[in-house]
């Protein structure tokens, strides 16, 4: 894994609000990479990407845009061991210039052979903490084309961007109803040769192509969550349980839930030195 980055890497993700990495992964690694989430998302589901009875039921125009799974890192030990790398998390943490970088969920994302495109978002309204500083890894586990549903950015808007969200819908343009002033924005794609990832700020505008062809275009994706972030009153990913515990402006440090990957503080990396041993 090519966790080294550059202050030009460092400066362009902050400009732009997202960054491409090539070649991220030796070949040995994306295998274990793609082995690993196949592994996790078929034992999440009955057969290898869908099951029957999810075929039945995916009616809806979100059911194809993507197989989604979300923190395989929780029932897969394969996908613990790639997603719980500090590497990643020190990562993330030079790219958004914070201390600490803990998982909020990873998720595979997985386009079906003519897949729906995936509608102009932002992801961090989606989620309990609100953060100008939070960002997610894609990794293409398959070749991501502009043909198969490569990821579209909109340079800068992580920089404008409030936290009004849409959902991904049909309309794959609805965002441009709450940013009008982002119409004019050029998209730039971000094509990768399968196991180069990307970086993007959980704040920029971003979207992805109709998978125009019989193949798969998997990804696995993980979102950081700064240390330090204090819940918002969004439920997202956590349970009941756990949404009821929480009043708004607790910090969510519950090492269960959300580990802590990496900080920069001594005694912090020397624990989780210890951890991975
Ligand atoms: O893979 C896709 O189609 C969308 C990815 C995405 O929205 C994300 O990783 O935040
Ligand atoms: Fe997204």
């Amino acid at each position: 894994m090519n966790t080294h980055l550059t202050q030009k890497q460092i400066d362009s993700y902050q400009e732009n609000g997202f960054i491409v990495i090539h070649d991220f992964l030796t070949p040995e690694e994306l295998e274990e990479w793609r082995e690993a989430v196949d592994e996790a998302v078929r034992k999440r589901g009955k057969q290898r990407i869908l099951s029957q009875e999810e075929k039945d039921r995916a009616e809806t125009y979100y059911d194809y845009v993507f197989v989604q799974r979300v923190n395989l890192w929780q029932d897969n030990e394969r996908v613990r061991r790639l997603i719980l790398d500090p590497g990643l998390g020190k990562m993330a943490a030079d790219l958004a210039r914070v201390d600490g970088m803990r998982i909020w969920h990873d998720q595979a994302l997985i386009k079906q052979p003519w897949a729906n495109p995936t509608g102009w978002h932002l992801d961090n309204p989606y989620w309990s903490y609100s953060s100008r500083d939070t960002l997610s890894i894609w990794v293409a586990l398959d070749d991501a084309t502009l043909q198969n549903g490569c990821l579209y950015f909109l340079p800068g808007s992580h920089k404008t961007a409030t936290f009004d969200n849409v959902g991904i819908g049909e309309n794959i343009s609805d965002i441009f109803r709450i940013y009008p002033q982002w119409k004019e924005i050029m998209a730039a794609p971000a094509e990768m040769k399968a196991g180069s990832c990307s970086f993007h700020n959980g704040l920029i505008a971003h979207g992805a192509g109709a998978n125009m062809t019989p193949g798969w275009r998997r990804a696995m994706t993980c979102g950081f969550m700064p240390d330090g972030s204090a819940f918002n009153g969004k439920q997202n990913i956590l349970s009941d349980e756990q949404f009821a515990s929480y009043t708004i402006g607790d910090v969510l440090d519950d090492d269960i839930q959300n580990p802590l990957l990496y900080h920069r503080a001594k005694p912090y990396r020397e624990k989780l030195e210890k951890i991975s041993g």
